[in-house]
């Protein structure tokens, strides 16, 4: 092993005023190990306060002994990496020790007492990251949503942003830009030269980058969706069997199930998780227009308002009984016929067929919603965030009165809208020519995010 080096060069390439923060980089306290990240020029004295000794050589993984002075001694791993090859561009070293609450605050109040170290805010590794250069806006706010992704959806278009996948498409719309406000400007003094085609060129260049644009707002308003979970609605004749397939879905008893027609009375929503989606199950009173009382009659109301609100009706029908009576705008939804009570026979041979009793059909069930509920281009997209949405609106705006004004001959106007654009578009990511997104923008971002992030 090599020998223990001295503190690393601190504060290279970042500014020298700032304080050392530390937090607690992992989830709970109380789970059996605790990563405390330290982020900082103070990290050579931190080592110098927990084990009397020097850092030791980056990246590797080693064992100290840390002096928590009252607390008594903690023994921990701790691996040291140097500015400004590290997450957030300065020095950082990380405390593996053992997790337990009581334990993991007994280290911080230690830390704390050490001159130059500070508690880190939300999200502050990470905005020290994207000020050092290390990593550009939108991808930290693709690391903040991998961390709050609720569904696998989610995650994986949160994944594709923290990976950086928008952010290349944007570079490339961004420097498709910037080439043709140089075409443009520099043929604002030889009007002459110019051609009716290359003026038409260029008006197809901003149709194109506007196009892209626009299929970034589509996928967001896709995803805008995603944030609540679809409404699987069971509805149909009474006693057909709508709350004991809940039931069977959930793999629990979670509503209430009698022989008596009439029994679901409220609309009753319960979360879970069918063919591999997530979803809001909701049952409703069985609809029926006979010998209703009208406590029945405003349940059925309410289930029909249900149908509507639906991203997919379960229609549902018993093999031993006549036929229901649909209403008439549900063929125009995503509906799935189910048969239920097959143990009792088939009535209706091209349904789904289920027994909500023997929890038979259950799978074809749960895999015909979810193939209902579609969203597959969601799946494949990047994520699309309000802050993005805002910055390519904004571009949008400044696209359509750049091609106004070169369709008017304005040439030189048409080139500042389309730099105007261009700045929108490089926004997402973090900065413009005129430098990076400003405090307030940043202050805005990282307060989304949790500490120790
Ligand atoms: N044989 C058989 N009986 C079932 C099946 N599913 C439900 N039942 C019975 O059918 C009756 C009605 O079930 P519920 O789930 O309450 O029916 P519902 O459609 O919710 O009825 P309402 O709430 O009154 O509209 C109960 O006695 C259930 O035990 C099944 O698959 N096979
Ligand atoms: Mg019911």
């Amino acid at each position: 092993m090599a020998a223990d080096v001295g503190p690393g060069p601190s504060g290279r390439g970042a500014p020298s005023e700032r304080p050392t923060i530390f937090a607690v980089a992992t989830g709970t306290p109380d789970g059996p190990l605790a990563v405390i990240r330290i982020s900082g020029e103070a990290v050579g004295r931190v080592a110098r306060e927990l084990w009397g000794g020097h850092l030791p050589p980056e990246r590797r993984l080693v064992r100290r002994d840390l002096d928590l002075g009252a607390a008594g001694r903690e023994e921990a791993l701790v691996v040291y990496m140097g500015g400004p090859r590290s997450f957030t561009g300065e020095d950082v070293l990380e405390l593996h020790v053992h997790g337990g609450s009581a334990n993991v605050a007994s280290v911080l109040e230690r830390l704390g007492g050490i001159t130059g170290l500070e508690p880190a805010g939300p999200g502050e590794f990470s905005r020290r990251a994207f000020e050092h250069g290390r990593m550009s806006l939108d991808r930290a706010e693709g690391i903040a949503a991998v961390v709050g992704a609720r569904t696998d959806a989610e995650l994986r278009a949160a994944r594709r942003l923290a990976a950086g996948v928008f952010g290349r498409d944007l570079a490339e719309l961004s420097a498709e830009l910037l080439q043709l406000v140089a075409a443009i400007e520099g043929s604002l003094d030889f009007p002459e030269d110019v051609d009716a085609s290359e003026v038409s060129r260029w008006t197809s260049v901003v149709d194109g980058v506007d196009r892209r644009l626009r299929r970034f707002l589509d996928v967001a308003a896709v995803q805008g969706k995603l944030g609540h979970r679809p409404r699987v609605v069971f509805a149909g004749p009474p006693n057909a069997g709508k709350s004991s397939l809940v039931n069977a879905l959930l793999g629990r008893t979670r509503v209430l199930v009698s022989p008596e027609a009439g029994t679901t009375r409220d609309v009753v929503e319960v979360a879970a998780r069918v063919g591999g989606r997530d979803v809001l199950l909701v049952d409703t009173a069985g609809v029926r227009d006979v010998g209703v009382s009208a406590v029945e009659a405003a349940g059925i109301a309410m289930g029909a308002s249900q149908i509507e609100a639906a991203d997919v009706v379960v229609w549902v029908e018993a093999a031993d009984a006549n036929d229901g009576s649909p209403p008439p705008g549900l063929e125009g939804q995503g509906v799935v016929w189910v048969e239920n009570k097959r143990d009792l026979g088939t009535r209706r041979a091209g349904w789904i067929g289920v027994s909500a009793t023997q929890a038979s059909g259950l799978d074809v069930l749960a895999s015909r919603i979810a193939a209902c509920l579609g969203g597959q281009e969601v799946v494949d997209a990047v994520r699309v965030l309000p802050r993005h949405v805002d910055c390519i609106e904004a571009a949008r705006r400044a696209l359509a009165d750049a091609r106004h004004a070169l369709s008017e001959d304005v040439w030189d106007v048409g080139a500042w809208e389309l730099r105007r654009a261009r700045a929108e578009v490089e926004r997402i990511r973090g900065g413009d020519d005129a430098g990076p997104v400003g405090a307030d923008v940043l202050d805005a971002v990282f307060a989304g995010f949790c500490i120790g992030k």
